[in-house]
């Protein structure tokens, strides 16, 4: 398998995540996104939307992150990502959803530049934007988590799934951004837990071939 990646990329996280869970391995392919390369035409033909992440496997490509999780855990089935009781899945769905629809999509490095570079706002209401969508889907992420009795150690009981795949990324992004998170207990201690298991140290930015 290939994955087309940046270390930076929340949405290629979740996927490397994933694949670091089931002990899959890949390789690895840059694409600095933060220098335009996804526009470039070698790239282009691989994903029209000029987005990370994109995995190839058996020559074939797989898109949208949430998607490429759902193919792994279909097709490498141990250890499962999503559980079987389908209000169960909804359940981790829909907490995952929470980040990727709500959250991530508003703050991608496409948008902020829009922001930037075509609205023109300053770098202060940026943040300012960035910091409203995080604390807005986040409060609501909380409110779940602290009061679901399905909360465990992690998002969805005691072992780390789908939801925990898509929160670990988004965390670390609004860490990078200077979220407070003090209004998250919950969040942050489950984002704690993730990060002393193996499967998430191996898929963290820091560590990745591409790092800065
Ligand atoms: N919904 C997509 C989102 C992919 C996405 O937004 N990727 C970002 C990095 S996290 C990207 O490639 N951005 C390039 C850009 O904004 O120009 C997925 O989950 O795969």
């Amino acid at each position: 398998m290939k994955l087309y990646s940046y270390f930076r990329s929340s949405a290629a996280y979740r996927v490397r995540i994933a694949l670091a869970l089931k002990g899959l391995d890949y390789e690895y392919a840059s694409i600095q996104i933060a220098k335009g390369k996804q526009f470039e035409p070698e790239y282009a033909a691989v994903n029209p939307q000029h987005l990370v992440p994109v995995l190839e496997d058996e020559r074939k490509l797989l898109y949208q992150s949430l998607a490429i999780i759902q193919y792994l855990d279909e097709t490498y089935p141990e250890p499962r990502i999503l559980p079987i009781d389908r209000f169960e899945r909804n359940r981790v769905r829909s907490l995952a959803l929470i980040i990727a629809c709500e959250i991530h999509p508003l703050n991608n490095l496409r948008v902020l530049k829009y922001l930037t570079d075509v609205l023109k706002v300053s770098d202060e209401q940026k943040n300012a934007w960035y910091h409203h969508w995080v604390t807005t889907g986040f409060t609501a992420l909380e409110h779940r988590l602290a009061t679901e009795p399905q909360t465990g150690r992690f998002c969805h009981g005691d072992k780390p799934g789908f939801a925990d795949i898509s929160l670990v990324p988004q965390v670390a992004n609004a860490r990078r951004f200077k979220v407070d998170l003090t209004p998250f207990p919950t969040i942050v201690r489950i984002d704690a837990a993730c990060n002393e298991l193996e499967a998430f140290k191996k898929a963290a930015p820091q560590v990745q071939p591409d790092a800065e």
